[in-house]
């Protein structure tokens, strides 16, 4: 490991690091290649970048909630004009503590609500507009929803988290540098006013504003006062910590990256940022966030460098984002939002998901109905791990089940083979694995085996893990299997490995 850490040390961004112990394993969570590396040598580097402290945390959260809400809500829409009567706005039996109810029951760690969408409506009395909840019949004008839902988070363990969107159709000086002044206002009183915030979400989605203006956004002074303000909270989206998976349909892809090349500008941008007070390694996102291949070895083979940024699937457990009485009958079955569990979850990716609550302001008995059976025969699904009373063959088993990333099993070759023997014959269709992604990304590919008389049968085949892979496949029965890891970045790292028989209502 020698060589790899003196192409480490060479990096620009080794002032991050301690470099000390020169025998130690090094890890960045972002990398300029050295002029000259081969394509090899990039995939190991590559394997050795690592999320940020604030972006594993996010990371283990896996399920989170969304909720839109605003004017669109009163108006049917899903985008507004920024024209809107703020009077329309008027729940009558708003309850914060039930969204965060349903959220917590549901399993989901966190709630991110749309504290101002498209339109510039406000669900908090702003300062600096009367376009929000102030200028409403609901509570007289004297409510604050953000103070709500971040009330009701803190009650139930939930993390709050805030989507502010850059695009604003009401506000005068959209199109104009004002705006942003105007904007790093609301984000301060966001950011100051409401505890901790642990997600910041800027909306890619950017019109015209009421001048017929486009804006031309600061994101850099945007990045720098949440830094500041909040060190803990990721920026998405139209951030540097977490990228929009592609799609909003709830589907990640097979191969989902982690570590994806980055632009000599934005890795000099990090570079610059980690030497100021509050700032550690911030850049504006770009390239094509929808294509099918966003960090394999051939787009390393050509790539200056490389950042941890990881995936989150955002999607609506209805057709729209808003609420929509003509939409109570789709909202998604069980059995769609356990398919888009797999993958999501299943497929390296956090999930968010939208609950959007109705005119009533409460989240409709019908979306409840679909959330609590998804997590109510997935957790028929996931509640015994049939690996928990077998043999492998790399001696502690425990260390695979213990829900822990830093007890791990690591490879020492080129194909790394885990053999597992259950106690007796066992029946399962799921297979769960976790990379210790605090040391890496590496696996590239690997396959499940059954034994049956002296032979390996192949059951399933994936390409990359990364934080949390899972795969279903038709049920097989057997004593002995093994986990071929055929290909990876460096030597492979397992923390948790799962076999799992699905419920049977998950067919249904
Ligand atoms: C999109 C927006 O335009 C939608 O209205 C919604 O907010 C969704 C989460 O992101 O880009």
């Amino acid at each position: 490991m020698k060589n790899l850490n003196n192409l480490l040390l060479g990096l620009a961004f080794c002032s991050l690091l301690s470099c000390g112990n020169q025998q130690k394993e090094i890890y960045v969570t972002s990398c300029l290649f050295p002029e000259g590396v081969t394509a090899d040598e990039k995939a190991r580097l590559a394997a050795h970048v690592v999320p940020s402290g604030r972006q594993l945390e996010w990371q283990q959260m896996e399920f989170t909630c969304f909720i839109c809400y605003g004017v669109n809500t009163f108006t049917d829409a899903e985008w507004g004009t920024g024209k809107e009567d703020p009077s329309v706005f008027n729940p009558t039996e708003l309850d914060a503590r039930q969204w965060a109810r349903t959220a917590k029951d549901a399993g989901m760690k966190m709630i991110l609500l749309t504290c101002k969408h498209h339109d510039g409506f406000c669900l908090w009395p702003s300062a600096y507009t009367d376009f929000s909840v102030a200028s409403t019949p609901w509570k007289d004008g004297q409510g604050d929803l953000v103070r709500e839902v971040a009330d009701a988070c803190k009650e139930y363990g939930l993390k709050f988290a805030v989507y502010l969107s850059p695009w604003d159709m009401n506000h005068p000086d959209y199109g104009t540098e004002q705006y942003n002044d105007y904007f790093v206002n609301q984000l301060t009183e966001l950011l100051t006013q409401y505890g901790r915030v642990d997600e910041v979400w800027f909306d890619g989605a950017c019109g015209e504003g009421p001048n017929g203006k486009k804006q031309e956004y600061d994101f850099m002074r945007y990045y720098e006062l949440i830094r500041r303000l909040q060190p803990q909270a990721v920026i998405a989206v139209m951030g540097p910590d977490v990228r929009w998976v592609g799609t909003e349909s709830g589907y990640g892809r097979d191969t989902e990256w982690s570590v994806l090349p980055a632009a000599v500008s934005s890795l000099t941008a990090i570079a610059e940022s980690s030497q100021q007070e509050t700032g550690s390694g911030t850049f504006l996102p770009e390239g094509d966030k929808m294509a099918q291949d966003l960090g394999s070895r051939t787009l390393l083979a050509d790539a200056r460098g490389v950042i941890w940024y990881p995936s989150e699937v955002d999607v609506s457990i209805r057709p729209g984002w808003y609420y929509h009485a003509s939409e109570d009958t789709s909202v998604k079955t069980p059995q769609k939002l356990i398919d888009i569990y797999y993958s999501s979850i299943g497929k390296n990716s956090l999930l968010l998901l939208n609950l959007p609550p109705d005119k009533r302001g409460l989240i409709h008995e019908n979306d409840i109905s679909s959330l609590m059976n998804m997590k109510r025969i997935l957790g028929k699904t996931f509640e015994k791990n049939l690996l928990e009373n077998a043999v492998s063959s790399i001696g502690e088993i425990g260390d695979l089940t213990d829900g822990r990333l830093e007890t791990y099993w690591q490879g020492s070759g080129k194909t790394n083979t885990i053999e597992i023997s259950f106690e007796g014959e066992e029946e399962f269709d799921r297979l769960l694995l976790q990379e210790n992604i605090t040391e890496g990304q590496r696996i590239e590919r690997f396959t499940l085996e059954c034994q049956v008389g002296d032979t390996w049968q192949m059951v399933t085949e994936g390409t990359t893990v990364g934080y949390k892979r899972i795969l279903r496949f038709a049920p097989v029965r057997c004593n002995k299997v093994r986990i071929v890891v055929s290909e990876s970045r460096d030597l492979p790292q397992l923390s948790e490995i799962g076999f799992y028989k699905a419920s049977e209502e998950e067919q249904e």
